[in-house]
């Protein structure tokens, strides 16, 4: 397969300002007739090339006139015209069967809809079009469908007329007046209800809100449309951006490759990021749901208004909205507790992902499939890279530095580097060297070393940097790195103020002065730079900062590092003070002030992933040991502690009220420490707190933590949770789910034994995921010395693989982490990704993913 190379970006030969599309829609036969007005990009003379896939031209017309069969040709499933003038009208026609379309790009039939998916290249399965980020037009839609079956018929922008035809079908035509890509591209057909609302815009204009689901699921729409209205407001309030079509609609559907999509003016949504009641969706789930709404939403400004050049600048609007989506939801709740989550999702995944062969900087140099980089590195660290901007230049600056983006860049598609003019020149900064964050993939490492001098009351701070190498990056340039720090009094617990640092250099000395005792060092608070910080803090000293610290995140961080310490000792058989980690947990729960939610972070053990990350060779089975061992302490040792939390957090009625979540959060972090204490009354408290639940937080907790057991109130939880919710398609996936996170000795039978269930579905990515995604994340499972883990998922990697490339491509990731295991492991996994690349017809998704891996 081709490689595709940033260095290799042309501007396109030819622009198309405006294209008209008739859609006829039908599962089976759907005929889609393009206009397009195409005018020539400079002085050459290369022809129209108009992206296909899998499309064949049924007519092609230029000017109206139809071409004879040698005036244009395909190449590689593009359509090629050679073209005289400098403006031209061309028109084509092609059929397409939406209910045969599995890979779910470009229109496809999911749940009795039609409906669309262009990003990144799906545009090109609908029409003949050149399907890339700097081709922008305005569209005009017309659908045409059988009215009974599909009753609601919408497309991008404002609606602009409507009408019924004599055979029983009826007609609408939208038009959207802003120029856009063509991924942008969305339609809708299908029999769907409304939660409609409005909003008004800080200009006064009114906008009608749509959340279009099945008439059943509307009931669960509440909590998306306030999401919606309180993201509309937030844009304006902290952006200062408005919305600017007549109409928002959103359209769940079940089957989706992805979370959302922000497609203009008619966003597309996965239903689980849509659909939720307190009786089938967690709070992380309505967490979810507020999110997706306001990324998908903050994308019409940076991803829509201001779009990507080529794909190379992914992360531009990615990292961006990301960064975007973060702060609007710790304004909406905790800033200490969303910050916690997200570098632990960035841990989880961001960091695993710079550390193997997949490893890419957050603007790539190549692909083979575009599709392969909606990676954690694009999103979750390009969020990181646009954070450490605003930390540098204060709220004021980096508000300056985003207007001049918008208000320069609004209609064109740009590129990372616009960007970080744009805050270079709005903010007043330098950001010559911080552009390698851009460059360079792989996490910094830094060292951070402490020495007082008692004689002269001076601090030393050492610090050093290193990246280690990344595929096709051997060697790595000091990146600048901000790091917020405090230096803490111990006697008096308090410190002289957070300061700021830049380590710019490889080795650099940062000199305190004043400082009659050793101070405690607090670094990277906020998590300030998505490094790696090793110090020479003793135990007490994580101890003391787990009580004392006043950033919220250096305070959780040093709660982890104690936990780390510990474990680590123990995974290598050293003797471990286990003590001072109970003495830390009941530290934090005994303190009155912290909020519930932080605690139950705080407390919490890091998983056996990130412990794996800790370590030279995973020895999956010793972390596994070790982290039991600690759980089973710390919940023996507090029990009483743990018994008198769960009932005092025991809720009158469901509220959503940040109080609320943060009881249920502690709630279930102390039954999860009771029941792993093995006091005997241990699985029926689970199984009455299941039982008795009148929310999913609570119930899918309680299922987890029986779970992970052998009690006979497992095998009972499981049953009556599926004959409850057998029904409901994302209930079901949370059981699947929590089977498969399960830790549990028999957890890989388990998954074989659920692949084969009658519920189980390869044509559902979300039933997939929740079954092959979560399994490979449960470490301990997942790396069963057996290697039937790796068996199974690679057996589902080449079934879907036939289906869904793309789902199929994102399983593949967890088995590239060989070289991070012992030789028996990595050679099973090499042998399920040589086993994958051996198979006849293996797509482009699944082939870069497998071989990348090997490597
Ligand atoms: N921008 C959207 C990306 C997306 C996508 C990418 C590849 C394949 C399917 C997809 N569906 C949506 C989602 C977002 O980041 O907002
Ligand atoms: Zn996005």
């Amino acid at each position: 397969p081709t490689i595709i190379r940033r260095s290799d970006y042309r501007p396109p030969d030819w622009l198309v300002p405006a294209i008209a599309l008739d859609f006829d829609l039908d599962p089976a036969l759907t005929i889609v007739r393009a206009t397009l007005s195409v005018t020539r990009n400079g002085d050459h003379d290369r022809p129209l090339r108009l992206d296909g896939d899998g499309l064949v031209p049924l007519e092609v017309k230029v000017d109206g006139t139809a071409l004879a069969a040698d005036d244009w040709h395909m190449e590689a499933g593009s359509l090629i015209i050679a073209l005289s003038g400098a403006a031209h009208s061309i028109e084509t026609l092609v059929e397409l069967a939406p209910e045969s379309n599995s890979k779910l790009m470009g229109l496809y039939a999911s749940g009795g809809l039609l409906c669309t998916q262009c990003e990144a290249e799906g545009f090109r399965r609908i029409t003949f079009f050149p399907d890339r980020p700097d081709v922008l037009s305005r569209y005009s839609v017309r659908l045409t469908a059988d009215k009974a079956r599909y009753p609601i018929l919408l497309a991008n922008g404002d609606p602009v007329d409507q009408g019924v035809l004599d055979d029983g079908r009826h007609w609408a035509l939208w038009n959207d007046p802003f120029p856009k890509p063509c991924y942008l591209f969305a339609l809708v057909a299908g029999d769907l209800a409304c939660n409609a609302d409005r909003f008004v815009t800080m200009s006064g204009r009114e906008v009608q809100l749509g959340i279009w689901v099945r008439e059943a699921d509307l009931p669960r729409t509440a909590h998306a449309m306030q999401a919606l209205k309180n993201s509309i407001a937030w844009d304006e309030r902290v952006y200062g951006r408005e919305y600017d079509l007549d109409v928002f609609n959103i359209v769940a559907v079940a089957d989706f490759n992805f979370g959302a999509m922000e497609n203009k003016g008619l966003n597309i949504f996965n239903s689980r990021y849509i659909l939720a009641d307190p009786e089938t969706a967690t709070d992380i789930d309505y967490d979810g749901v507020e999110g997706v709404v306001a990324h998908e939403y903050f994308h019409n400004w940076s991803g829509n208004r201001v779009t990507c050049r080529d794909w190379f600048q992914l992360s531009l609007k990615e990292g961006f909205t990301v960064f975007r989506d973060q702060n609007f939801s710790a304004d909406m709740g905790s800033h200490a507790v969303k910050r916690i989550e997200d570098v632990r999702i960035l841990r989880a995944a961001q960091f695993q992902e710079d550390s193997g062969p997949l490893a890419h900087p957050i603007r790539p140099e190549s692909y083979m499939e575009i599709s392969n980089f909606y990676t954690a590195t694009i999103y979750n660290k390009g969020a990181e890279i646009i954070r450490m901007m605003a930390l540098m230049l204060g709220a004021e600056r980096f508000r300056a530095g985003s207007d001049l983006y918008f208000d320069r860049h609004d209609g064109q598609a740009a590129t990372c580097e616009d960007f970080v003019v744009a805050m270079e020149e709005g903010g007043g900064i330098d950001l010559t060297q911080f552009r390698r964050w851009y460059e360079q993939a792989g996490t910094p490492h830094v060292r951070a070393l402490l020495r007082h001098d008692a004689a002269t009351g001076t601090v030393d701070l050492d610090l050093q940097q290193s990246i280690p190498p990344t595929p096709g990056q051997p060697d790595k340039q000091p990146m600048a790195i901000p790091l917020r720090v405090a230096l803490f009094d111990p006697a008096t617990g308090t410190h002289h103020g957070d300061e700021l640092l830049m380590l710019t250099e490889a080795q650099q000395n940062v000199r305190f002065e004043g400082f009659a005792a050793p101070p405690i060092l607090s670094i990277n608070r906020g998590f300030s730079a998505p490094v790696i910080v090793e110090t020479n803090r003793s135990q007490d000293d994580l101890a003391f900062l787990s009580a004392r610290d006043d950033d919220p995140f250096a305070r959780y961080e040093a709660m982890q590092q104690l936990m780390v310490n510990v474990l680590v000792g123990a995974i290598a058989g050293q003797p471990v003070d286990d003590a001072a980690v109970v003495a830390a947990v009941r530290n934090t729960i005994s303190d009155p002030l912290l909020d519930p939610a932080f605690v139950a972070e705080a407390i919490r053990l890091p998983s056996e992933a990130y412990l794996g990350d800790q370590m030279a060779v995973v020895d999956p089975d010793a972390i596994h040991a070790a982290r039991e061992s600690l759980q089973r302490r710390i919940g023996a040792d507090l029990a009483p502690l743990w018994r008198d939390m769960h009932s005092r957090t025991k809720a009158n009625g469901f509220s959503l009220s940040p109080a609320a979540k943060g009881a249920r959060k502690l709630r279930n972090a102390a039954l999860h420490y009771l029941v792993a204490s093995g006091a005997e009354d241990g699985p029926a408290i689970a199984f009455a707190q299941f039982h008795e639940a009148d929310n999913m937080t609570e119930r899918q907790a309680a299922l987890a933590t029986l779970a992970n057991g052998t009690s006979m109130e497992r095998d009972a939880a499981i049953d009556i949770f599926y004959n409850r919710y057998g029904h409901d398609a994302l209930t079901l996936d949370k059981w699947f789910q929590t089977q498969a996170f399960a830790l549990h000795p028999d957890t890989v039978d388990q998954v074989e034994e659920l692949g084969r269930h009658k519920a189980f579905t390869l044509s559902n990515p979300n039933r997939v995921r929740s079954l092959y995604g979560a399994f490979s994340g449960n470490q301990w499972a997942f790396h069963h010395r057996s290697g039937k883990g790796y068996q199974l998922v690679a057996d589902c990697i080449i079934a879907l693989d036939k289906r869904n490339p793309q789902t199929a491509a994102r399983l593949v990731p967890p088995l590239g982490r060989w070289k991070r295991f012992d030789a028996d492991r990595a050679a099973l996994m090499r042998a399920q990704l040589s086993r994958i690349l051996a198979q006849p017809g293996l797509s482009k998704d699944v082939t870069e993913q497998a071989s990348k891996s090997l490597e």
